[in-house]
């Protein structure tokens, strides 16, 4: 491993970001790259290997946002890359049916024992619009409860006080998502069921789905309090609404099965992304085979994708789900232990520097909330110092150590992580938070 960088040149990231805002508005291809909350410029990633990206200067970086997530197994795991070459040797696209397909949807239904029935698309936010749309169908209702500080991709009717790029950037929704639709969209306060009951009793017969981040990434990482999730399945079943769980970020993170699995939690529906996908696009909509059985061409709701179920990506995602259901036994206890270990050791190191931080952690996702109260809603997650969180982001980085570019997003390890790079990360959050001390 080589040492920590301090003080890194980053012309030629520089000079790469002025030419990225010719084409692409703010030079990012999505808005979380742009360190808007952060400050200073994004450094640009030539390749990674393992726990460690480089830039386009030759810096090297502890990794810990995984591709927001995808990158469980480290990234260029010589399994997932010998899949993808083999893969491309045969064509990167048909349009057609491939065995692989099927492969991978054996994969994903043996884990996620709710999914009976599933659709592979390119990206989460794919999943859960269409899981939406179906939910509508299979209800013959129009009103969706999501909640604050959830992000579930960026189709229209999920744009409402959203998390993710919307929070970071301080947005309460998206300009060009028409009215009418954003009204059918009612956000409420995550783990507050007296909220969820009281919008079922002012919308008799109108609702026709919650959907919710199980454990939410998307506003920093907030875990459900105890009860809470059985508490919304009972309401769903009882009102006659379907319970979408949209496990993009949590599915084979927080367990193999998810935090279906983890919180022994049924759903109507669920929608997977990233780690699916090995790190190529795909996102998986599934359920109950009652209600995936009325999409086109068996039923009436209209769903399609030229890239769905790729070749390329279904080989990614055998090779890493593979891996993962065969070796679970030994790498979520190790992600359990790694992602403890640097995670409380950070928070340690605040402590000793008398900064309030907050650290919320399930599994291999976790926030330090620089903020002294407990986490459990968006407001909450709200109430933390951002520009201390900035202070903090920065001397990271100058260290080598990428953490996710805002308080409202979660930090994710991977199996590549190990003793020596929990060693460098804390070592490096002793000298963050004088930089945070500072001002
Ligand atoms: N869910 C990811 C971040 N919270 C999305 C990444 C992106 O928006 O680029």
């Amino acid at each position: 491993m080589s040492s920590l960088i301090l003080s890194p040149d980053r012309t030629r990231s520089h000079a790469l970001q002025q030419r990225a805002e010719r084409f692409f508005p703010g030079g990012v291809n999505s808005p979380v790259r742009a360190f808007r909350a952060v400050g200073g410029a994004p450094p640009f990633i030539e390749k990674a290997e393992g726990a460690w990206l480089t830039d386009a200067d030759g810096n090297r970086y502890i990794d810990y946002f995984g591709s927001w997530g995808p990158m469980i197994l480290g990234h260029a795991f010589p399994p997932v890359v010998e899949a993808i070459e083999r893969a491309a040797r045969n064509s990167a696209s048909y349009g057609a049916s491939t065995a692989t397909e099927a492969d991978l949807a054996e994969l994903v239904t043996t884990c996620f024992p709710a999914i009976e029935k599933l659709r592979f698309v390119s990206s989460g936010t794919e999943a859960t619009m269409s899981a939406i749309r179906l939910a509508r169908a299979a209800t013959g209702r129009k009103i969706i409860i999501k909640f604050e500080g959830c992000y579930h991709g960026h189709a229209d009717g999920l744009l409402v006080k959203a998390g993710s790029g919307v929070a970071t950037l301080g947005i309460p929704g998206s300009a060009g998502v028409p009215e009418e639709i954003a009204q059918l969209t009612l956000a409420l306060p995550y783990n507050d069921i007296p909220a969820v009951e009281a919008a079922f009793a002012a919308h008799p017969g109108a609702i026709a789905a919650i959907i919710l981040e199980p454990v939410v990434g998307n506003a920093g990482c907030i875990a459900p309090a105890p009860g809470y999730l059985a508490a919304l399945r009972a309401v769903t079943a009882r009102e006659g609404a379907l319970l979408i769980a949209d496990e993009v970020m949590t599915g084979f993170r927080v367990s193999l099965g998810g935090a279906l699995q983890l919180y022994g939690l049924d759903a109507d529906l669920v929608t997977l992304g990233k780690i699916v996908g090995g790190g190529l696009p795909v996102g998986v909509f599934g359920g109950k085979r009652a209600f995936m059985d009325m999409l086109a061409p068996l039923g009436p709701v209209y769903q399609a994708g030229t890239l769905s179920g790729n070749p390329l990506a279904m080989a990614a995602g055998i090779a890493t789900v593979g891996y993962l259901q065969a070796h679970a036994a030994e790498v979520y206890p190790q992600l359990e232990a790694t992602s403890k270990a640097v995670a409380e050791g950070v928070a340690a190191e605040a402590a000793s520097a008398g900064i309030p931080l907050t650290l919320n952690r399930v599994g291999s996702m976790w926030t330090w909330f620089f903020t002294p109260g407990a986490v459990i809603n968006y407001d909450d997650a709200a109430r933390s110092d951002t520009a201390a969180f900035g202070r903090f982001h920065r001397s990271m980085l100058d260290q080598g150590v990428w953490l996710p570019p805002s308080q409202f997003e979660a930090m994710f390890l991977g199996a590549a992580h190990g003793e020596a790079e929990v060693a460098a990360t804390v070592a490096a959050a002793r000298e963050a938070f004088k930089a945070v001390l500072a001002g």
